[in-house]
């Protein structure tokens, strides 16, 4: 059985990809490693270690005793975060990124995922179906930093046969963790508010529509690709990944069919100039051709499923 730690485990993606590798590996050969001390209550059935990515040595020790053949690295400031402390995010974007690279570099790792994001796209990209390759010129830290995190991959793919694997994620909409500082945030916080009865504040205008993805898509999509034979992964930087696109409009009118008092206002800030230079949807032919992806939630289900899952003692747990 091999052995796979998840770093950044305590995430909006780690808490589901940390459950779902564990079905699939068994609980024992699946670690979920992040800076807390303490493992959070939804991750305990397995293995939990106390990790910062930014400890190189630390992170090299563990992995190699503990003969770890396959890491997911997630941990990293998303946009929003990372304009508020650009010279940290980039530190913590990428050379966490070189520490795993290296390892595989040197044989002791079999594969990596390492996921990129719509942010690597920026506002001379074309913003309708974006395609698999086209201009990049982001303008955040973040989306610098996935750019240059894709361009790695790739090279240690090129010219040391490292199997690093990536997607692009959109934004991603999940009830089991909260989101951890993104552009794309106020479409989990918007099921919270219109739950709790209350009116929703947007930090985004009505009309900016940007793509999405239900969680369960994303895992899905994830593991198929970690699945992938060697020779179907004809990317090396990362994978456009589309689900559903839609606007802070058109997901509170879904809303509104299930809870017609629900009302919305919007008031932009910091955030809008960022979503302004992402793409409203992508082209993912490439991703479908090459390893079979096709999502399963549009924007009806996503919204169907996140009303009745959400649990709003979380916000207030926080
Ligand atoms: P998140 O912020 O919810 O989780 C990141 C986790 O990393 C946190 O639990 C945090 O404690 C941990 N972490 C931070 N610094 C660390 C360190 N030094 N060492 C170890 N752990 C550390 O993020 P997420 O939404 O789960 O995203 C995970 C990855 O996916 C990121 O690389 C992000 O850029 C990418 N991504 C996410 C989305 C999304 O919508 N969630 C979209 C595109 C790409
Ligand atoms: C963010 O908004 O920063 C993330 C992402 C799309 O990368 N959700």
């Amino acid at each position: 059985m091999k052995k796979i730690i998840i770093i950044g485990a305590c995430g909006q993606i780690g808490t589901e990809l940390v459950l779902n590798l564990r079905v699939k590996h068994g609980n024992d050969n699946v670690y979920a490693a992040d800076l807390h001390a303490d493992c959070p209550e939804k991750l305990v059935g397995g293995p939990y270690v106390q990790m910062d990515i930014l400890k190189k040595e630390e992170v090299r020790d563990f992995i190699i005793s503990e003969e770890i053949s396959e890491v997911y690295l997630l941990a990293a400031l998303l946009s929003a975060t990372a304009e508020k402390n650009p010279a940290f995010a980039w530190q913590l974007n990428m050379d966490g990124l070189f520490t795993i690279l290296d390892l595989a570099k040197e044989g002791y790792l079999d594969k990596i995922f390492w996921p990129s994001s719509i942010a690597v796209f920026g506002p001379t990209t074309p913003q309708r179906n974006t395609p698999q390759l086209t201009v990049m010129e982001p303008t955040t830290v973040y989306g610098i930093s996935k750019q240059a995190g894709e361009r790695w991959c790739e090279y240690y793919f090129n010219n040391y046969g490292v199997d690093v694997r990536s997607i692009r994620y959109p934004g991603l909409i999940s009830y089991t963790s909260l989101p951890g500082g993104g552009t794309t945030d106020y479409a989990v916080d918007i099921f919270y508010q219109a739950k709790l009865g209350n009116d929703f504040s947007c930090f985004l205008a009505e009309d900016t529509a940007l793509p999405m993805m239900y969680m369960e898509d994303a895992i899905r999509a994830t593991i198929e690709l970690m699945e992938a034979p060697k020779e179907n992964v004809n990317i090396r930087s990362s994978y456009n990944l589309s689900g559903c696109s839609f606007s802070p409009k058109e997901i509170s009118d879904e809303i509104k069919k299930h809870i017609p008092d629900f009302d919305i206002s919007y008031t932009p800030d910091f955030r809008q100039e960022i979503a302004d230079t992402w793409p409203g949807s992508i082209d993912d032919s490439r991703a479908r051709e090459d390893w079979a992806w096709q999502e399963r939630y549009d924007l009806s289900m996503l919204v169907k499923t996140m009303l009745d899952n959400v649990d709003v003692n979380m916000i207030s747990e926080i």
